[in-house]
């Protein structure tokens, strides 16, 4: 029995130094510890044994199993150690590799333009004044000198909610709201949504932006109007820029006038981009009637002013090149990731 039980102990012993991984390991738990290993055997064959040396015996298989299972025990852990060693190797951490890109919003055109010429126009002392979209037909026409009867009041130009009240179709209620505070002078920009009955298309929008500004004090004369958007047209499109102003009809203005930017594709030369023009249309403007100022409270003989608009797509479109304003509105990310 003992010659037995010192084989099967060697055997073991070889059998788990020769295992590679654990599942050979637990082979070797099966073939010697197991319920039909050759420890288990003995101990089945011990009815064989003389009852007064089967203390002796038993003694002598759980050594055995104690010597086997320790062994696989340090076995086992060397494996487990030796596989963590390979794992550290294996999954290192490269601290110094740039960190993963975060998908970072980008501002729309729209805002990037607005806040280009609102800093322009606070820079030379304006303050930004907002109003609300829906507006009554009083501020959005009356005070605007819009008779009753101007098409622009058409219902196919205006959306109405009734016959009172509209959606406005430019920010000049904000200003006409700001004069008949009677807070002089004024210098104001009013940048916002507007509301026209237009068909989609590329150069139009039933909703876009406008940014209208006005300026009433003590001796406001066209000259000021001149010099100031001659320096607003610089600052947007470049030192070399020049401007032209032609004459135009505005009901709230007069004179008034339409201004164009040489264009900054070709310095006014003439190309694709300014229809071989050389000139580039961007906004309107004129010195305020002078029937708008006393509607709004303020005495035309004391006081005047001068005031423009431009819509703010427009200034976009043309500022990043941009052939369809359709394309501000479609929220597609490969358009807007550009900017
Ligand atoms: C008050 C008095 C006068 C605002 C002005 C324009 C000329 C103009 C258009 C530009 C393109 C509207 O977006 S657009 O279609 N606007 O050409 N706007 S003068 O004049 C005012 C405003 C308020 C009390």
């Amino acid at each position: 029995m003992k010659e037995k039980l010192q084989s099967i102990r060697e055997e073991a012993l070889r059998a788990i130094a020769a295992a590679d991984a654990p599942e050979s390991l637990n082979d070797v738990r099966v073939k010697y510890l197991g319920k039909k290993g050759g420890l288990t055997a003995v101990l089945k064959s011990m009815k064989d044994v003389a009852p007064e040396d089967r203390p002796k015996v038993g003694q002598m298989v759980n050594e055995t199993r104690e010597i086997i299972e320790k062994a696989m025990e340090e076995t086992k852990e060397k494996m487990a150690r030796a596989l963590r060693r390979e794992r550290m190797k294996k999954e290192v951490i490269d601290v110094t590799l740039p960190s993963k890109k975060n998908m970072v919003g980008h501002r729309h055109p729209n805002t990037i333009a607005l806040e280009e010429v609102e800093r322009i126009f606070i820079g030379m002392g304006y303050e930004v004044v907002e109003g609300p979209d829906v507006e009554y037909d009083l501020y959005n026409f009356e005070k605007l000198n819009i008779p009753a009867d101007h098409p622009a009041k058409d219902e196919q130009d205006t959306f109405y909610i009734n016959k009172d009240i509209v959606l406005r179709t430019q920010t000049s209620p904000v200003q006409a709201r700001v004069m008949e505070q009677g807070k002089l002078p004024i210098r104001m920009i009013a940048p916002g949504r507007v509301f026209r009955s237009d068909e989609v298309d590329a150069t139009h929008s039933p909703s876009f932006h406008q940014v209208e500004g006005l300026v009433v004090d003590k001796n406001i004369s066209f000259a000021d109007l001149k010099g100031t958007l001659e320096v607003f047209a610089k600052e947007l499109f470049g030192p070399d820029t020049k401007t032209k102003f032609r004459p135009h009809h505005f009901p709230f203005t007069e004179p008034s006038a339409e201004v164009d930017v040489s264009c900054f594709k070709c310095g006014g030369k003439g190309c694709r981009f300014c229809k071989g023009s050389g000139w580039i249309e961007i906004l309107g403007c004129g010195a305020v009637h002078p029937h708008v100022l006393e509607m709004c409270g303020i005495d035309s003989e004391e006081y005047t002013g001068f005031a423009f608009g431009m819509g703010l797509e427009r200034i976009a479109l043309l500022k990043y090149e941009i052939d369809d304003m359709r394309l501000l509105y479609e929220n597609d990310i490969r358009f807007l990731r550009q900017f």
